[in-house]
């Protein structure tokens, strides 16, 4: 129902994003849509490029009078660095010194450079690590905030805070009100909502920076007062907890997934892990004490939060580098250094959030959709109103 793509490379023009299937007459707000890209900026950890840019997105079409017309979005983030890498990276063909430089012939272990190279017969990663960077991931934000401006019609927010971050995990549980207010906060260097944890993260990632190496870490996302029925347990494909996984494993450097705490349950009794349901009589919903399952059963939300966390690897590009093999010359040699970032989990978990957004505003659209946000509004009330009958 809702599609979107993005076009780009890390140091071209421009990154470009377009989504279609959103109903006509949402409110968009650019300053929402700005401020979440400024947050995918911000973070402990992250490297120069930063300080170059200015997220912001300029929007082409789709949207007129402040408000989608049920025709496909288009919308441009500018890469400021681009003037740095105009000679190097043209459209035009060019012959000579500047196409010669920036070459990458040296392949990071555990980026895309090698296997990208091998499939598309390049023998320079310059065009694969372009593409590759998790740069990109601006472009899927603005894409999120879209999605997040149709779910906040229907009362359903989405937040992100940090677990953990190298060795340093925090260990207490907490609440939908302090997620999303670490979430919200421009400050927070690692939006880690316990202070003394997050100091001992920090001393992580600047243990990582003083040895030339990068550190991963665990965010998790969190979609406040979800509606209990999106997704399906009647096709593989419908499940709603394997398209979150997908979307949320898409985002570069994640290679785990966890929906609420499933890895501790692979270890645990059955009675130690399923949460037990009970019926609010004035509330007339049925309610958990526990939310292990993270919001999702068979497939489906059960009206509880929506719980996922995505594990992130430390990032590949080592400025301690690791072996490698030349791609021209086969000889060993150290990996290629650019500039980089040496930690990316707050960064990550914004560009989580975006995935997790993208989603649900699909299975929104899939359960209530409509042309237009008053016909969704109307399905949306009905299927509530059948909720409380039930
Ligand atoms: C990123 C921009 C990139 C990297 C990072 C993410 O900028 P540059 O390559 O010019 O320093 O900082 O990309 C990677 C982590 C990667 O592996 O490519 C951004 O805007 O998020």
């Amino acid at each position: 129902m809702l599609r979107f793509y993005t076009a780009g490379e890390s140091h071209g023009q421009a990154l470009l994003t377009f989504i279609s299937g959103l109903p006509a007459s949402l409110p968009v707000d650019p300053a929402f849509i700005n401020r979440e890209l400024h947050r995918r900026q911000l973070g402990y950890g992250r490297g120069g490029r930063q300080k170059i840019e200015k997220d912001r997105a300029e929007i082409f079409a789709g949207v007129r009078h402040g408000k989608t017309i049920g025709a496909p979005i288009a919308l441009r983030v500018e890469n400021r660095d681009w003037a740095n890498w105009e000679k190097i990276l043209p459209v035009e063909e060019v012959s000579g010194q500047s196409s010669e430089e920036r070459k990458l012939t040296a392949p990071r272990p555990g980026h895309a450079d090698l296997a990208g190279a091998l499939k598309f017969n390049f023998h320079d990663a310059r065009y694969v690590l372009e593409r590759a960077s998790a740069r990109e991931t601006a472009a899927r934000v603005a894409a999120g905030a879209f999605a997040k401006l149709l779910l906040r019609q229907f009362g359903t927010e989405v937040a992100s805070h940090t677990i953990q971050v190298g060795h340093v995990r925090l260990e207490r549980s907490t609440t939908w009100k302090k997620i999303h207010d670490v979430s919200q906060d421009l400050e927070s260097p690692l939006r880690c909502i316990d202070p003394t944890t997050q100091e001992k993260m920090k001393a992580e990632v600047d243990a990582a920076l003083k040895a030339g190496d990068t550190v991963g870490g665990i965010f998790e996302i969190v979609a406040h007062n979800v509606p209990p029925g999106l997704g399906s347990h009647a096709q593989w494909d419908e499940k709603l907890d394997g398209r979150l996984a997908q979307a949320l494993m898409s985002v570069q450097a994640v290679k785990a997934v966890e929906i609420g705490t499933a890895v501790a349950a692979a270890g645990s009794f059955g009675s130690e892990v399923q949460d037990e349901i009970f019926y609010n009589k004035s509330a007339r919903r049925f309610r958990r004490h526990t939310n292990r399952a993270g919001g999702l059963e068979g497939g489906i939300t059960n009206g509880e939060d929506v719980v996922i966390r995505g594990y992130l690897k430390p990032i590949s590009t080592l400025r301690q580098a690791l072996h490698t093999a030349d791609m021209v010359t086969k000889q060993p040699i150290q990996a290629a250094y650019e500039r980089s970032d040496w930690c990316v989990v707050p960064a990550g978990s914004v560009a989580g959030e975006a995935m997790v957004a993208l989603v649900l505003a699909d299975a929104f659209l899939q359960k209530f959709g409509g042309d237009s946000l008053a016909e969704m509004r109307r399905n949306f009330d009905n299927y509530v109103r059948q909720i409380d009958e039930f």
